[in-house]
């Protein structure tokens, strides 16, 4: 089956979002790094808070075939093609109580969104939380989160829920909104774990009184092709967090998403997807001062010709300094 081109093709690119957009009529998505993301000027335009570390001006650039439609409906943004749907909703915290009922309001509304368009099913999911660790305890901002997203789909998936990959990283503490965005197709894509890590919905209570929701990673099968879609990965093993320093932390995490990409290609079969080029690799810093150790350490486990870009941004648990996540064709 692994014939065509990946449906999505994903790359960094220096440029503007206007000049993109006026040139390209191919482009989903535009992610430009260090804006708020109430800024968006078209759906295709998503602004993410988090600034990029050691370099200015990159943008993700996603493209897919065929003609791209985009629009509004209530506060997501979104643009299609017959394949998949990118949707994109910035929720301001300023009209909401807390950071339970924003998250709460923004999984409602992207359920709501899902279900009266073409394409059902979330492939993966990102979050991008302002202040992420700020609060003590069951009350850090990260919990509330959880609380939020787990009422929300309360009733739609249990405990053992067909949640997508995702991503949750905080964005600074003065960004005004929470960023929630995804992409979605017509038929489920397939939820991969990682047998080196407990799976995320079964975490011990130490964690949070919800669990976080969400797969390892999501094989997306659409027109033909097979992409690895692949969760903000850590230096988890079963549920605990291993090492104090981002180059051990950024080895033990490289090794979880190998052993995930080995676990999809046992459950499909096919080619083992590989880190390299046909893909992409997000890497997510807490201290921007371990940029250039981490830049060292990547250097030396992922081929140089797999695209990759650094942001800063706080990890879920105040002790994981690093975090990864990208997207890898089965090629
Ligand atoms: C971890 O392994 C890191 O709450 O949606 C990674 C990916 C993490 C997604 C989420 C959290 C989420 O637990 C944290």
């Amino acid at each position: 089956m692994q014939t065509a081109a990946p449906a999505l093709e994903v790359s960094y690119e220096q440029n503007t979002v206007p000049d993109l957009l006026a040139s390209d009529k191919q482009v989903l998505a535009a992610f430009e790094f260090g804006r708020s993301p109430l800024e968006a000027t078209c759906p295709q335009h998503v602004p993410i808070a988090l600034p990029q570390a050691g370099s200015n001006g990159t943008l993700e650039v996603w493209r897919c075939a065929g003609e791209i439609e985009t629009g509004q409906w209530n506060d997501v943004r979104f643009a299609r093609n017959a394949s998949m749907t990118m949707g994109h909703i910035a929720l301001d915290l300023r009209d909401v109580p807390d950071m339970r009922n924003a998250s709460h309001d923004a999984y409602q509304l992207l359920q709501q969104f899902l279900r009266q368009g073409p394409h059902h099913c979330p492939v993966k999911i990102w979050n991008f939380i302002p202040g992420i660790n700020v609060g003590l305890g069951d009350e850090e901002l990260y919990r509330l989160f959880c609380i939020g997203r787990a009422d929300a789909l309360a009733g739609t998936v249990d405990e053992r829920p067909p949640m997508p990959a995702a991503t949750a990283i905080g964005a600074p503490l003065d960004e005004p909104a929470l960023q929630v965005y995804f992409l979605a197709t017509a038929l489920p894509g397939v939820n991969v774990e990682n047998p080196r890590q407990l799976n995320a919905w079964h975490y011990p209570r130490q964690y949070g009184p919800r669990s976080p929701l969400f797969s390892r990673g999501t094989i997306m099968q659409v027109d033909q092709s097979r992409q690895f879609l692949i969760s903000g990965t850590a230096s988890v093993v079963g549920h605990e967090t291993h090492h104090d320093n981002a180059k051990d932390q950024l080895n033990e995490t490289i090794r979880n998403v190998r052993s995930l990409l080995q676990e999809g290609q046992r459950l499909l079969g096919g080619k083992q997807p590989q880190l390299g080029r046909n893909g992409v690799l997000r890497v997510y810093l807490r201290d921007g001062s371990d940029l250039p150790d981490i830049q060292q350490a990547i250097a030396a486990i992922v081929p140089a010709d797999m695209p990759r870009v650094f942001l800063n941004g706080h990890i879920c648990r105040n002790d994981l300094l690093i975090e990864v996540d990208g997207i890898v064709s089965c090629i």
